[in-house]
């Protein structure tokens, strides 16, 4: 990092919001004459709470840095640990932090390396504290042991002379108080540490009221900033600590306690209830938690980097009932469940997963069963007495821009919609190099293809095919395989389509025509490409295919 690392989050690409550095924008906070505060993170998400709530710093608490990670205040979690985490803070907000260095992790060489990298990765400044690797935190047990003044003092001038910016701030934590030796000896180690080039001295104070903290203020008389943490002594009023000069004050580990008291309390609702009714309006919303992380600019991002494709739509030909006894009675054969959703809600989903997003369903034979949401429907009420030809041209308005055609009973794996969308040809049809074998079910194979060149067998073998015809009753050596179902066509194939269906309608065959009949007449005045693959799809026809169906995940 440099000398001006802007304000900013870096992951997220958003603009620095002004050229001040974070180094000097943490300097102003603590040498400024007002009062200034830091309120306590220990992860990118509480950084970002810090900041939308309107504080100019952050700090990042040891204490609860490590209790978010599940271990104590003891130096458990290795330093490389910790900055990892606090590179998460520095990515999440644009805020100034003040790291809790502990003791500095080691002795001054360990100082000098963890300096150094926390200015490499945009922290703001460090706090080190007078004791001994692996500490303990300040609040338990008594008379903890304290650093040799000159040898803490390296530590200090070994910081200050790794600090990757002129700006970055080091504070030094005197722990004389709370270890009980004294005023004197506390001033004794803020003078020393301040000579040791310190930008600021933090007085620590683990007593109820703020009397031993405003004593040291009265008589360190501001030869240095002060920084203080009233954890203990939470009921002084602000007020007090303005009329004494200090410099900034930390709200240390209060997000993370709030986090504990929310967290218990959801956790304990549902495992009480095996509901979320109680605790839905209680939580943040998932929205929330998208805005937070800022999903808006990973979208804008999207739109200004990812190749710009015109939207895809789709049209399912799903108005015939088929005939799955009992399960067809009272829907189609599209609405039949397949492992907790209906067919049709399986092959919609692979097309979204592909970026077909625009779907229409035609829909005929109990069509009140056909209901998926986000799709359009449109009703062959005709369906009983015509063919696919006339469900297709009942939907014909969707037939403009790129689009897949798919029959409603067909189930395929995505890779061969992939290979659909990603063909240069204007019209392209999933043929299976296997289909002519008949099914384990019995039933025939039914849209039989012949291309001008079969599949290899090479999965390498991607030279073109063309449609000669569909039909169910090729003879044995013309058949190339099966056609799936799925077919897709470029903007200019669909207007290809579109005249076909005109002409076939001013021939009087609309009604009785289908899907075969319609791509043969279109092979036959364009080229229709034909694409191999073997296997990973089926149309559910029988109960067999239904069972087998379940199986295809
Ligand atoms: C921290 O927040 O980790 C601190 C402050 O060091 S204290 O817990 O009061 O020692
Ligand atoms: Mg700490």
């Amino acid at each position: 990092m440099n000398d001006a690392t802007p304000t900013g989050p870096r992951s997220t690409g958003i603009a620095p919001r002004s050229g001040v550095s974070r180094f000097a924008a943490l300097r102003r906070e603590i040498t400024s004459p007002t009062l200034s505060f830091l309120m306590e993170a220990h992860d990118g998400l509480s950084a970002k709470i810090v900041e939308e709530a309107g504080f100019r710093g952050v700090w990042a608490s040891g204490l609860t840095t490590s209790a978010a990670l599940g271990l104590r205040d003891s130096n458990e979690a290795s330093w490389t640990q910790v900055l990892d985490q606090l590179e998460y803070m520095a990515d999440a907000t644009s805020l100034p932090i003040l790291v809790d260095g502990d003791t500095g992790h080691g002795n001054f060489n360990n100082v000098r390396r963890f300096v150094r990298k926390l200015g490499e990765r945009g922290l703001a400044g460090v706090c080190i504290e007078d004791k001994l690797f692996p500490k303990t935190n300040s609040f338990i047990g008594e008379g903890q042991a304290l650093a040799d003044i000159e040898e803490f003092c390296g530590r200090i001038k070994a910081g200050k002379d790794s600090q990757v910016d002129d700006g970055f701030v080091l504070v030094a934590r005197v722990e004389a108080l709370i270890a009980g030796h004294g005023m004197a000896e506390a001033l004794r180690r803020a003078e020393a540490y301040h000579r040791a080039g310190a930008d600021a001295i933090l007085i620590h104070s683990k007593r109820s009221t703020a009397e031993e903290i405003l004593a040291f203020a009265r008589a360190w008389d501001n030869r240095a900033p002060l920084v203080i943490v009233p954890t203990m002594y939470y009921a002084t009023p602000t007020s007090v600590y303005r009329e004494a000069g200090i410099s900034t004050v930390i709200w240390a580990n209060h997000l993370l306690r709030s986090a504990i008291v929310a967290m218990r309390e959801t956790a304990s609702r549902i495992a009480e209830d095996e509901s979320l009714m109680r605790v839905e309006g209680q939580v943040a919303s998932v929205k929330e938690v998208f805005r937070l992380v800022g999903n808006a600019e990973l979208e804008e991002a999207e739109r200004r980097y990812l190749p710009a494709r015109p939207s895809v739509g789709a049209v399912v030909l799903a108005a015939s009932g088929g005939d799955l006894g009992a399960l067809t009675a009272d829907r189609p054969k599209c609405m039949v469940d397949i492992r907790g959703r209906p067919l049709l809600g399986s092959l919609v989903h692979t097309l979204r997963e592909s970026g077909v997003r625009d779907v229409t369903v035609v829909r005929g034979y109990r069509k009140e069963a056909v209901q998926l949401e986000g799709v359009r429907m449109v009703d062959n009420d005709r369906h009983a007495e015509t063919g696919e030809l006339w469900s297709l041209a009942c939907a014909r308005n969707a037939l403009r821009g790129e689009t897949v055609i798919a029959y409603g009973d067909v189930l395929f794996k995505r890779h061969i919609l992939d290979g659909l969308l990603t063909s240069e040809a204007d019209i392209v049809l999933a043929v299976d190099s296997q289909g002519a074998a008949p099914r384990a079910g019995g039933t025939t194979p039914r849209d039989l293809v012949a291309a001008d060149r079969r599949f290899s067998g090479d999965y390498l073998d991607d030279a073109p095919a063309h449609l000669r015809r569909i039909a169910s009753d090729l003879p044995a050596g013309e058949v190339c395989g099966e056609w799936m179902g799925l077919a897709r066509f470029s903007a200019r194939g669909a207007g290809w389509l579109r005249e076909e269906i005109a002409a076939i309608e001013a021939e009087g065959l609309l009604e009785r025509a289908d899907l075969p009949l319609l791509l043969t007449r279109l092979a036959a005045r364009h080229p229709v490409r034909v694409l191999y693959f073997t296997g990973h799809w089926l149309d559910v026809d029988t109960l067999g295919d239904l069972a087998e169906a379940r199986n295809l995940g």
